[in-house]
């Protein structure tokens, strides 16, 4: 029986569907070759058990046997440590500064300018302080990108896989349209068949469930 499970949620609505951060964990797996399954959680009424895998009641999170990681960068961390497809030997300071900077020094620009987006906010001040916000990292991010293909020892892994799903929902909106090094960086690591079949199933995953629910 395979032993890696991904938990995400049975049923999310339309517009999260090919964003849900299970995807990040499905597509190292891809990228990995490792066996796993996918379980669900309900979206709607969160049980306890949720909570004590995922204190915030969000997913991904993964089992491991007796082990469970929540937090979409730790689980990808942690599946380096399983394959040298995600992580090269004697990377991993490099990779886990890039992991960090990908949630943390652009996910927190970005994240906030996505919802705006989401929520049809296209004005006013604080619209305006996070477009600036964004611009400021992605002008940091053009050429580190522009001279590298991958950020990493020079072959794609875990940070990667975290900045280009970071990046992309910024590509969703138009976002990088006057930075044409990480437009083409979200381009490249999305044309990765390990990318295509995580989408895929993401949408797959939901689709059944609307099936499901009919
Ligand atoms: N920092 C967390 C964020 C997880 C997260 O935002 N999950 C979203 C789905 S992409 C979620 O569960 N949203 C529902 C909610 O917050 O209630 C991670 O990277 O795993």
């Amino acid at each position: 029986m395979t032993q890696l499970v991904l938990v995400t949620y049975d049923w999310v609505p339309e517009p999260p569907r090919g964003l849900v951060r299970d995807l990040r964990v499905r597509w190292a797996l891809e990228e990995a070759g490792l066996p796993y399954r996918v379980e669900s959680t309900p979206f709607e009424d969160r049980p306890a058990e949720h909570i004590a895998h995922q204190p915030f009641a969000q997913v991904p999170w993964l089992t491991d046997g007796d082990v469970s990681v929540f937090e979409s960068g730790a689980v990808l961390l942690y599946l380096a440590e399983k394959s040298e497809a995600l992580m090269p030997k004697g990377a991993r300071p490099e990779a886990t500064e890039w992991v960090f900077a990908a949630l943390n020094s652009v996910e927190m620009a970005t994240q906030p300018w996505v919802l705006f987006h989401f929520w049809g906010v296209d004005s006013g001040p604080a619209r305006e302080q996070f477009d600036n916000f964004v611009k400021l990292r992605l002008d940091r991010m053009e050429p580190v990108l522009a001279e590298r293909e991958w950020l990493v020892a020079g072959q794609f892994g875990v940070a990667d896989i975290l900045m280009a799903d970071v990046l992309r929902v910024v590509d969703k909106f138009d976002g990088l349209k006057a930075h044409p090094a990480c437009k083409a960086y979200v381009d490249r690591a999305t044309a990765r068949p390990a990318f295509q079949k995580a989408h895929a199933d993401q949408l797959a995953h939901f689709a059944a469930a609307d099936a499901a629910r009919a």
